[in-house]
């Protein structure tokens, strides 16, 4: 699963991706030209405090790949817009992280010129939608084609749902706000309609506004629709420093700042969860690990992330919640109180079970 930090130039996407992939910047040189990827552990501390417990030789995070792409930027025409060579970067990314400036900095350049987190959200929607509806017209021209000519059921059964999004993004919505059942969703799985992304937006803060966030982040809310549904601040530069110093610094330093926790937490749950993933556990003396799922698998399909043969041999398997399993603080006790329980390949696994699959 991939997240693809985007926005204009010089925003901060590098500085966040950096600071989240643990790479020391150089000064300097942060602007690259080419897009980047890395994976990059989510952080839980519910594996943390299984680990306390367990104390396996091994600890293995669920991971996500954060994907950094170059910010849009002034092209020769003097008009910020999107490339095609930022589309191909994009379009394999399964979810898009807004990366906004709200930071002040003479000696860095904004390529509309001045600060506005507000417009800059909106450029970015529009524009965004204007390639989805670009893409969408084109996709109708051909289809109605091929109706004509072809004996392909396919075409005709594809037609009315691009009429459909077109229609909804022609009036300005994006796709992801869009009601699509799982048939109509295939037909666009192929594409790489910006819109239909799930969206995260991160205001990247100066120090010296990051205590005051909150008002400036409602503000902001309230003037994008539905893209405010998960927006976040935070501070790359403060973040940055923030992952070069040990425990003790690192609580004076927050106190200067006067900010409570880290954002890169948030930022990456934030990013898992919008992807409509969850994790389950895994726990024993060599390891514990958190395993990634989508919302909606079975104890089955989970067996089959651990191992392909987990899957064919599935017989049952064992669930804990992991509330019951910290409140009760073994598997024995959990038998004792009842909350330990045998599942079988239908079992809807849900967000922190610690399982244990019994196979033939
Ligand atoms: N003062 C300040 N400077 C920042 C902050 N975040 C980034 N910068 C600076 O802004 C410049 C651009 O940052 P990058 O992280 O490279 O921005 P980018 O979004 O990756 O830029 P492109 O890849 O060109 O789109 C660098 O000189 C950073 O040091 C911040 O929070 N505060
Ligand atoms: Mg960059």
């Amino acid at each position: 699963m991939q997240i693809g930090l985007v926005g204009l130039q010089y925003s901060g996407k590098t500085t966040l991706f950096n600071t989240l992939a643990g790479i020391e910047m150089q000064p300097g040189v942060s602007m690259k030209e080419e897009a980047t990827i890395e994976v990059v552990k989510v952080p839980d501390e519910r594996l943390e405090k299984l680990f306390k417990i367990f104390n396996p030789k091994k600890q293995v995070n669920a991971t996500i790949e954060i994907f950094d792409t170059p910010g849009l930027r002034m092209q020769d025409d003097g008009k910020v817009k999107i490339t095609s060579v930022f589309l191909n970067n994009v379009k394999n990314n399964d979810a898009l992280f807004y990366v906004i400036r709200q930071f002040n900095d003479d000696t860095v350049a904004h390529p509309m010129n001045n600060i506005n987190p507000v417009r800059d959200i909106q450029f970015l929607e529009s524009e965004f939608l204007l390639s989805d509806l670009a893409f969408l017209e084109n996709r109708i021209e051909k289809l109605k084609k091929e109706v004509m000519k072809s004996k392909d059921d396919s075409f005709k059964k594809e037609l009315p749902v691009i009429e459909k999004c077109y229609a909804h993004v022609e009036s300005e919505n994006p796709l992801r706000t869009l009601k699509l059942d799982e048939n109509e969703l295939k037909f666009l799985s192929g594409y790489q309609l910006l819109t239909l992304k799930p969206l995260t937006i991160a205001v990247n803060f100066d120090e010296n506004t990051i205590a005051d966030s909150q008002k400036i982040i409602n503000d902001i809310k309230s003037n994008i629709g539905d893209a405010a549904a998960n927006i976040i601040p935070f501070s790359a530069k403060i973040e940055n420093e923030l992952s070069n110093l040990d425990e003790e610094d690192r609580k004076i330093f927050m106190a200067d700042y006067g900010i409570e926790e880290s954002a890169l937490t948030k930022i990456l749950r934030t990013s898992y969860e919008i992807l409509g993933l969850q994790s389950f556990f895994t726990v024993g003396e060599d390891e514990n690990r958190a395993w990634t799922i989508k919302n909606g698998y079975t104890a089955q399909d989970a067996a089959g992330v651990i191992h392909t043969d987990f899957y064919n041999k599935f017989i049952r398997a064992e669930v804990v919640s992991y509330d019951d399993f910290i409140n009760y603080g073994s598997f024995a006790k959990c038998k004792e109180a009842g909350v330990w329980r045998l599942e079988g390949k239908d079992y809807l696994v849900k967000d922190g079970d610690i399982l244990n699959i019994r196979h033939s």
